[in-house]
C-alpha cells in the first residue's frame, strides 16, 4: 500500500516537483485517487493550516503548499473521472467574493466531475451578481458556493436572498461547504445542504436531486 504520508509531508514542505513527483508515484502504484487527495493533499493542507494557526508558518508558505496542491489535483482530475456515466446534473460552483481560498472548492469540483456532474465553476472572489446571473443563464440544478473565512460566509445568504428577490431561488437547489461552515449555519442562511467534504458533498448532491 502506498505510503500517502510522504505526499502529505510534501505538501507541508511546499515542495511542488517533490508532490507532482510522489502523485505521480501513487497513481501508477495504483492508489485510488480520492485516497490520494484526501489522506495525502489534504492531510498535507491541515497541518500547514495548524502551523500558520500556532505561528510556525506565514503567508508565503499557505501560498507554497496551495501551488503544489493545485498542482497535484490538475494531475488527479483526469484519473477521477470515470467515462460513460450519463450526466447526473448540472452544477454551478464558487468562492464566495473578498474569498481567495478555491483549493477546497476545487476538490469538490472535481469528485462532482469525477462522479458525473457537469460542472461549471466561476473560481474564486466571485460576485454576488455573478452567481445570480449564472444561475439565470446555465440554468443549474444546483448552486454550490464555498467559503473559508468566517468574514466571507454571510457572503453565501446573501446570494440566496439575492436569488430570491430575482425570482430565481425555487429553480436551484443551493449547497454551501468551507471549513468554518455548519449544517446549522447552513440551515441559518436558508440553505438546501451542506457538505463537510468533497466526498460528501457527491452523495448529498445526488439526494438534492433524488437520484
Ligand atoms: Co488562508 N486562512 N488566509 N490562505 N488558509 C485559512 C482558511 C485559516 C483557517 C488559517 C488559520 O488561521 N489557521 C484562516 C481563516 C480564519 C477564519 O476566518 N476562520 C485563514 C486566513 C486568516 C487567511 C488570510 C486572512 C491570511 C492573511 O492575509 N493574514 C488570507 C485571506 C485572503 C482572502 O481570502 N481574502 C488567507 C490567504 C490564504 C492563501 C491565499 C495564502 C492560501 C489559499 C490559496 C488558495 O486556495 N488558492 C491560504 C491557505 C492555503 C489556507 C489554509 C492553510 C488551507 C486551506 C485549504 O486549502 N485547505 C487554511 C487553514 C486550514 O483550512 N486548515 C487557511 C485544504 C482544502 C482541501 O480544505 O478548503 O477546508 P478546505 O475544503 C474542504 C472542505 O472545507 C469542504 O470540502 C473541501 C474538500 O474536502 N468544502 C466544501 C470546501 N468548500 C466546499 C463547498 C461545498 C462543500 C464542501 O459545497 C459547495
Amino acid at each position: 500500500m502506498f505510503d500517502l504520508s510522504l505526499l502529505a509531508k510534501a505538501i507541508d514542505e511546499g515542495d511542488r516537483e517533490k508532490t507532482l513527483q510522489i502523485t505521480n508515484e501513487a497513481i501508477s502504484a495504483g492508489a485510488n485517487p480520492q485516497d490520494i487527495i484526501v489522506h495525502g493533499l489534504q492531510a498535507g493542507m491541515g497541518v500547514v493550516g495548524e502551523k500558520f494557526s500556532n505561528g510556525e508558518y506565514f503567508l508565503p508558505d499557505m501560498l507554497m503548499a496551495a501551488r503544489a496542491m493545485k498542482a497535484a489535483l490538475e494531475i488527479l482530475g483526469p484519473s477521477l473521472e470515470e467515462t460513460g456515466i450519463p450526466t447526473i446534473g448540472k452544477v454551478v460552483i464558487g468562492t464566495v467574493e473578498g474569498d481567495m481560498h478555491d483549493i477546497g472548492k476545487n476538490v469538490v469540483a472535481t469528485f462532482l466531475s469525477g462522479n458525473g456532474f457537469e460542472v461549471f465553476d466561476l473560481g474564486l472572489n466571485v460576485p454576488v451578481t455573478k452567481f445570480v446571473e449564472e444561475v439565470n443563464e446555465k440554468k443549474p440544478d444546483i448552486l454550490g458556493m464555498s467559503s473559508l473565512l468566517t468574514t466571507t460566509m454571510p457572503v453565501m445568504g446573501k446570494v440566496i436572498k439575492t436569488l430570491e428577490e430575482a425570482g430565481l431561488r425555487t429553480n436551484v437547489k443551493v449547497i454551501v461547504g468551507g471549513a468554518p461552515v455548519t449544517q446549522d449555519y447552513a440551515n441559518f442562511i436558508g440553505a438546501d445542504a451542506y457538505a463537510h467534504d468533497g466526498g460528501k458533498a457527491v452523495p448529498v448532491c445526488r439526494q438534492l436531486l433524488g437520484k
